[in-house]
């Protein structure tokens, strides 16, 4: 794989949280391209928070990899070169901290899933009994959690006249930019009340809406791309054609020229936000676990089955008529893209994958819009449907006594209400 940059020569401009597979497919391939046609200091440090996978698979290659972009009959590979360095933080949290508080380092970018936040998913505001923060609160040189890693890295900052920071969320939650902020600095006040106004003061936290589909990665996916390879690329990442970007255009210092190459520096992200969570990712839950329950694997699997495809249609008309307006985007033309977006075979996207964490999820993607159609006297049918279907799949068996794991931060909770109510439907719906 040649890269039309030095690759050596690329330094570290960009700290990213959470170096999964979304953020290989998503923010690396737009500063990819910013890289390759305007050069500039935005290598990426990626640090996984949690385990050592993702650094041991790109290992191998000098952290180059694949990008597989794939719709149901065709391809296309590129090669990313970006990502200079990789940090498994709980082996050396000091590290992690030196890279955000380093001069060079003008950028955070953060995809650490919603429950990354640590945030009370009812308020949005940081959860102080959350066992991250209890403990990073008494470690602060130590961290676990995304916001420890923030705050200590931007003490780190402040102490040696390195300036303030973008800190980025590209996680799908409202509001993202704004609840970083706010726990950031709940955090940080908790520490020290100087730093909180120092953060206040010179770090920009502006929102976004980030789309790509991203599958979890196969071996039949890595088998596949190693046919036009020619070797198995175990950091490869699949992905679809689309991809979007709306950034607030709220920055602390330079930031790499992102929408030269797609991206959208907009003053309010906020409509595509809201547009993105109850078309996309309410569509999205609703078809997972009513697919789960009805043993379909793939997203595309379900849309194979014309019924679901009428409940996806009918979940976006009762979603479309609580959205602002989006002053000139093509709503319609992005409903009509959705549809043929989830039938995409290529992937291979499993319900399974989308089904994880819906505690999380749910109050974002589905609860605000079913609360302002009530509100108004309506029945939002399909919409409750994506509500009661998650319910459901929460009790982790079916009528047959097939079981599954509920993968969620309150999976213990649910499993407690099953013993507490029997199992029994109503009283367990009660209870939930
Ligand atoms: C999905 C999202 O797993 C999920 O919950 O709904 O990851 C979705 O694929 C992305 O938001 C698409 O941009």
């Amino acid at each position: 794989m040649r890269l039309p940059y030095n690759r050596d020569e690329l330094a570290t401009g960009i700290v990213h949280l959470g170096v999964g597979a979304f953020h290989r497919a998503h923010q690396a391939v737009y500063t990819e391209q910013v890289v390759r046609r305007f050069g500039g200091d935005w290598g990426i440090c990626g640090v996984s928070l949690r385990r050592p996978d993702v650094r041991d698979a790109l290992a191998a290659n000098d952290n180059l990899y694949t990008v597989a972009i794939k719709s149901t009959d065709t391809v296309e590979l590129q090669a990313i070169g970006v990502l200079r360095e990789l940090l498994v933080a709980p082996e050396n949290p000091t590290l992690v901290i030196e890279r955000i508080a380093a001069t060079g380092t003008k950028v955070v970018t953060l995809t650490i899933t919603e429950k990354g936040y640590c945030l009370n998913p009812a308020t949005g505001a940081l959860d102080p009994e959350h066992t991250d923060i209890v403990h990073d609160l008494s470690h602060p040189d130590q961290p676990r959690s995304a916001i420890g890693f923030l705050v200590a890295g931007l003490a780190a900052r402040r102490g040696d006249g390195s300036g303030g920071l973008t800190i980025l969320s590209c996680d799908n939650l409202s509001n993202n930019g704004g609840k970083l902020r706010n726990a950031t600095l709940e955090f940080a006040s908790s520490i020290d009340s100087d730093l909180c106004e120092w953060i206040d003061q010179y770090c920009c936290f502006p929102s976004s809406m980030v789309d790509r589909i991203v599958p979890a990665i196969t071996d039949t996916h890595i088998d596949a791309a190693a046919q036009q390879l020619g070797f198995r690329d175990e950091a490869l990442v699949v992905t679809e054609p689309f991809r979007q970007w709306v950034v607030e255009n709220n920055f602390a210092g330079p930031v790499p020229a992102w929408d030269e190459v797609g991206a959208e520096f907009v003053k309010d992200v906020e409509p595509f936000e809201l547009m993105k969570l109850r078309l996309l990712n309410a569509s999205h839950s609703t078809l997972a676990y009513l697919g789960c329950l009805a043993g379909y694997e793939s997203v595309a699997d379900v849309m194979g089955d014309t019924a679901f495809v009428s409940l996806v249609e009918q979940l976006m008309e009762e979603m479309a008529c609580t959205l602002p307006d989006l002053d000139g985007f093509d709503v319609d033309g992005y409903r009509r893209q959705l549809l043929q977006r989830f039938a995409n075979r290529g992937l291979e996207h499993q319900t399974r994958q989308i089904a994880m964490d819906g505690s999380q999820k749910i109050p974002q993607r589905l609860l605000p819009a079913i609360a302002e159609r009530l509100s108004r006297g309506e029945a939002p049918d399909a919409s409750i449907l994506g509500l009661a279907a998650w319910i459901r799949y929460t009790m982790g068996v079916d009528e047959e006594g097939l079981r599954w794991e509920v993968s969620d931060p309150l999976a213990e909770t649910f499993s407690s209400l099953m013993q507490s109510t029997a199992a029994e439907p109503d009283a367990y719906l009660e209870a939930v």
